[in-house]
Order: structure tokens, then sequence, then C-alpha cells
């Protein structure tokens, strides 16, 4: 039994996360979506909302399931007996974002990062950009799982359409 891990902020998650999860899960027996913080960003929605959108979304999966990442991702990985994590690139800013992280955890556990290349048609969404496009009233509904964009607006405060 193949094991893996798609580690993310999913602040919020976005169709291009769960493309990822899917691909990953024709790559291992079982995919755990691990939802964790990333220090350098300061998060919209809380780790609760993110794991429970990210359960609604990936939930009924078979295969597939969803927890928190408390702590270092290398700790995670190891206690669940993970024998891969699996991210997405989208692009060289992604590849040079990721590589650090996969050359430190591959150094903390032996583990390796698999990566895979974005969905074409979904290589333009980030977290980042959805939350902005949000903040000013733009329309997310379509690049997001259902439900996620009402979080996004109630956690903007409404103020967004
Ligand atoms: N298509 C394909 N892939 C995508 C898309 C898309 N549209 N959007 C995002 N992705 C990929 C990203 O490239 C990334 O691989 C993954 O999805 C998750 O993205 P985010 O933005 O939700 O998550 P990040 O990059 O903020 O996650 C960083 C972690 C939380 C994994 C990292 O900070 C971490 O491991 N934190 C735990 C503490 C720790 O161990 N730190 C040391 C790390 S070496």
């Amino acid at each position: 039994m193949t094991i893996a891990v798609c580690p993310g902020s999913f602040d919020p998650l976005t169709l291009g996360h769960v493309d990822v999860v899917r691909r990953a899960r024709t790559l291992f027996d079982e995919v755990i979506v691990g939802v964790a913080r990333n220090s350098s960003k300061s998060a919209l929605l809380d780790v609760a909302t993110r794991v429970e959108l990210a359960r609604a979304a990936l939930g009924d999966d078979d295969g597939v399931r969803v927890e928190v990442v408390d702590g270092l991702l290398a700790d995670f990985v190891r206690d669940v007996g993970a024998d891969a994590l699996v991210k997405g690139l989208r692009g060289g800013a992604d590849f040079d974002a990721e590589l650090p992280m996969a050359l430190m955890n591959r150094h903390l556990t032996g583990v390796e990062t698999v990566f895979v290349v974005a969905d074409s048609g979904l290589a333009h969404i980030a977290s980042s950009l959805v939350k902005d496009v949000a903040r000013f009233g733009g329309p997310i509904d379509d690049l997001v799982p259902d439900g996620v964009a009402a979080a996004v607006r109630e956690a903007l405060g409404g103020s967004a359409r």
C-alpha cells in the first residue's frame, strides 16, 4: 500500500488543488491531504474551516482523507508512514519555491517529493489571486469547489460579491 501526502495551506482550497490531489491518487493507493500552516503567510481562513472545506470537496473520494498538519511536515510524513509528498507545479516560480522544501523534507525524512504539472486549464488559479479577486468583489465561484466561495466572502466580512 503506497501513501502520499499532498500538503498545502489551502487558504482557500481551489480547483487546482483538487486536481493535484486526484492525480496523486492515480499514482498512490492512499492520499492524505495535509492542511498545514505556512509560517510566511498569514491565513484568511482558520485551519478548522480549511479542513472542513477540503473534506466537503474530497472526503467522498475513495482513498483520500484530510488531516491537519500540526507542526513540522516532516514529522507528519513520518507519523503517517508516507512514501512520498506530492505537490503541483504551475511554472518556474512554483519550482523555485518548492525545490528548497523538497530538499529539506528529503533531508529530514528521506521521503521524495513528486511534482505533478498543473492542468493547463487550472494553472492560472492561485489561492492568493482568488482572495484578491474576492476582496475587490470579483467572481470566484468557478475557481473553487462548492462552498469555498461563500466561506471566503464571509471571512472577508461579506464585502465581496
Ligand atoms: N495547479 C496545480 N498546483 C497548484 C495550483 C494549481 N492551480 N495551486 C496551487 N498548487 C500547488 C502549489 O504549487 C503547492 O504545491 C500546493 O498546490 C499547495 O499550495 P498552497 O499555496 O495551498 O500551499 P503552500 O505552498 O502555502 O504550502 C506550504 C506548506 C504549508 C506545505 C509549507 O509551508 C509547510 O510544509 N508547512 C509546514 C511547516 C514545515 O514543515 N515547514 C518546513 C517546510 S520544508
